[in-house]
Parts: C-alpha cells; structure tokens; sequence
C-alpha cells in the first residue's frame, strides 16, 4: 500500500458538488481509502489573474496502485466531472484538476509524471489545505508548514460545512 496525497482545484461550475462526487469517485477507481480530507478553501487566482477564484483542497488516500496507474485515474475522474483538456489553457479555468503531490517518498521525472508535485512548495492554495491534514510530513524535503511560512496566504479562507469529512 502507499500512502499519496492528491490536491483538488477548480473554478468553473459548483465545485464543491464536483469534489464530493470526486472523492468517492478516486477512491473506487483506486481502490483506496481516504485518510485525511481537508477543509475547502476559496483561493484567489493564480498564475493567471483575470478568471474567476478557485476552490482548493487536499486529500491523503491509502492506495494498492502504483504512481502512473494512480495519474490515470485522476485523469478519468478529471474527464469524469467534465474536464476538456483541448479546450483549456494553461493556468486557466477549469472544472476539476487534480494533481498528485506525493506518493509514499518516491521521485520521480518522467515524461508525464514528476513526483513530488515540482510546484508544490511554491503555491500557498496546495499548502494551506495540506497544512491541515500533513503539516509536518517532509515532501521533497520540506514540510507544508515550513513552505508555507515563506508564502503569502492573502485571499485565502476555509469555507465552513466541507461535506465528506
Ligand atoms: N504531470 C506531471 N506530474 C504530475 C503530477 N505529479 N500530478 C503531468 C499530475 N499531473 C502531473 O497537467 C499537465 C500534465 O502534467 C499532465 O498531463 C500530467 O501528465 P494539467 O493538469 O493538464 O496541467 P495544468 O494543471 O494546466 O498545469 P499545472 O502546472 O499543473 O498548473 P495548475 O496549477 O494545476 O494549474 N489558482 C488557484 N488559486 N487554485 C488552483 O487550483 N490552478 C491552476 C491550474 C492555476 N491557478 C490556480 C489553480
Ligand atoms: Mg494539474
């Protein structure tokens, strides 16, 4: 079994109601089982400014499948819940992104998956929900509290009544 952390996002639709359908949906897929889920947090955009604010929040699953076959599920449950990568930008609106973070203490830089997530540490809408559920887990090196103590967490605010808890 391995123990691998996944960070949600998305702002177009209700992406509440997309992550609550979504958490269940990997879980099956990957034949896992859910650990940790933290709150959702509002998040201003980043990276591209003119679109509207995201919701943000991670999970920690116990999972059998190893680390590509566990992207590919991410990549259904995405397509799933009405992601259509060919129409998207990067950075840009989206309905459900999911990104694995961890998987166990593995590395890796393949061509289509590079673990731990490299963006992660930079990136206080993944931080601030990992904070909440591994703060003191080493990911690459540095912990989420240590990362997120260099970082801005302006904008960002925990919604209340996350459903799935
Ligand atoms: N890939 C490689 N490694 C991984 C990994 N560890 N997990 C590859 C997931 N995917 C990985 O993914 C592009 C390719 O990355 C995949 O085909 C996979 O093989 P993608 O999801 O289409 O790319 P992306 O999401 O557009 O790019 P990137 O850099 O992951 O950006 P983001 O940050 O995910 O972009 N602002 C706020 N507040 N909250 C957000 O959630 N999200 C974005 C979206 C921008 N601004 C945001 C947020
Ligand atoms: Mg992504």
């Amino acid at each position: 079994m391995a123990d691998a952390l996944i960070a949600l996002g998305g702002n177009v639709g209700d992406v509440r109601d997309t992550f609550a359908r979504a958490i269940p949906a990997i879980c099956s897929r990957a034949g896992a089982t859910l650990l940790a889920r933290s709150s959702d947090y509002w998040t201003p955009p980043w990276g591209k400014d003119d679109q509207p604010p995201f919701i943000n929040a991670c999970i920690r699953i116990e999972t059998p499948l190893p680390p590509h076959a566990l992207l590919q599920v991410l990549q259904a449950v995405e397509a799933e819940h009405g992601r259509d990568r060919r129409r998207e930008t990067r950075w840009g609106p989206r309905t459900l992104d999911l990104d694995l973070l961890a998987y166990d203490d593995l590395t890796l830089a393949d061509a289509d998956l590079s673990l731990p997530h490299p963006r992660l540490h930079e990136r206080a809408f993944v931080l601030v929900p990992l904070v909440e559920i591994v703060p003191d887990r080493s990911i690459g090196g540095l912990t989420p509290r240590q990362s997120l103590a260099e970082l801005s967490t302006d904008g960002i605010r925990a919604l209340p009544d996350t459903p799935n808890r």
